[in-house]
């Protein structure tokens, strides 16, 4: 659908997103359909810039001002794909600003930040959840890096996914007939650190450990029960503003989403030794009364939640953390 005409480039930006409530299962592998739905928190100014306009003869792909790795170009050309006329090539250049290393998947922002960029060169005009539901064909969790703040990923049920797509947290609250607290559009002193354990590329990516958990860990049988009371739980809290419910409720299904992994065969762990470790310190540190919690993606980093009234004191006992803040 082409409702004007094609410019000559599209440049746009969307920011990374980390899930309170996990996406981990596919129910069908080439539309990125979720077993179950999630929700995410965006970090705010920390993202994806993409420039895409037409190219000659061939795709040419960018990263951070540098002809992009074998794996990023191929990937994005296969993308491409989807909606590339015949014998139409392109240009794009990707710059992320998630401080490099930070072990912060930027597939989320990556795809989410291009296909806003291809909406602009084609004149397309999608709305957002349209433009979600594009996201979720280069990876899943792009599908909710459309939006800043709280963004829910609904799972769906149809088979085509046209009813797999992401919206803010706030509408659905609405749709639901949940009320909110005026003031909570915005979570202003909610804020995010980054530990990092590692840099190095997950050993076995996303796609794969989740195949393999749904197809041999017998705990995942539990996992879609578990993610929809967690999915419930968090939207709760949001409406209510509640924090300690937010943070329970978000370590609680980031270690179950971990647990299905672990009673995968062959076993599936992203921890290192410090993760652990790191882990022990924040239950030592809410023990002795720090309203702190941590959730972990498909690796070994940590990713702190707290208010801003305590980040002196989580400064304080992780000199090393990066606080971003969502909104
Ligand atoms: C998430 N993760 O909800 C979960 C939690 C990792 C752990 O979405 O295969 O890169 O491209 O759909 O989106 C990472 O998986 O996977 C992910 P694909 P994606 O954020």
């Amino acid at each position: 659908r082409t409702k004007g005409a094609a410019g000559t480039r599209g440049e746009a930006f969307a920011p990374a997103n980390i899930a309170l409530c996990k996406y981990w299962g596919k129910r069908n592998e080439e539309l990125n359909l979720p077993v179950n739905s999630s929700l995410s928190v965006s970090l705010g100014k920390l993202g994806t810039r993409t420039i895409v306009k037409f190219a000659k003869n061939a795709d040419r792909i960018y990263l951070n001002g540098k002809p992009a790795p074998e794996y990023f170009a191929s990937r994005t050309s296969a993308y491409l794909d989807l909606f590339r006329p015949e014998g139409v090539f392109f240009e794009v250049r990707t710059k992320n600003n998630i401080p490099t290393g930070a072990g912060l998947a930027s597939s989320a922002s990556g795809f989410a930040a291009l296909v806003k960029a291809l909406d602009q060169l084609f004149d397309w005009r999608f709305n957002p959840r349209e433009l979600s539901m594009l996201a979720r064909l280069g990876s899943g969790s792009a599908t909710r890096s459309l939006y800043g703040g709280f963004a829910v990923w609904h799972a769906g049920q149809r088979a085509d996914g046209m009813d797999s797509y992401a919206e803010c947290v706030y509408e659905d609250l609405k749709d639901k007939k949940i009320p909110a607290q005026p003031s909570c559009k915005v979570w202003k002193n909610l804020c995010v650190g980054i530990l990092e354990v590692s840099k190095a590329r997950k050993p076995v990516g996303s796609t794969d450990g989740m195949n393999r958990t749904r197809e041999t860990s017998e705990l995942y049988n539990s996992w879609p029960h578990q993610a929809a009371c967690d999915y419930d739980e968090l939207r709760t809290a949001i409406a209510a503003e509640d924090f300690p419910m937010l943070g329970k409720t978000a370590e609680n299904n980031a270690l179950a989403m971990h647990s299905t992994m672990m009673a995968a065969w062959p076993p599936l762990c992203y921890w290192k030794p410090q993760t652990v470790s790191l882990m022990n310190k924040v239950w030592k540190a809410r023990e002795d009364g720090l309203e702190l919690f941590f959730t972990i993606d498909a690796g070994p980093n940590l990713k702190l939640l707290f208010l801003k009234k305590n980040q002196a004191a989580v400064k304080k006992l992780f000199p090393k953390v990066q606080i971003v803040s969502p909104f």
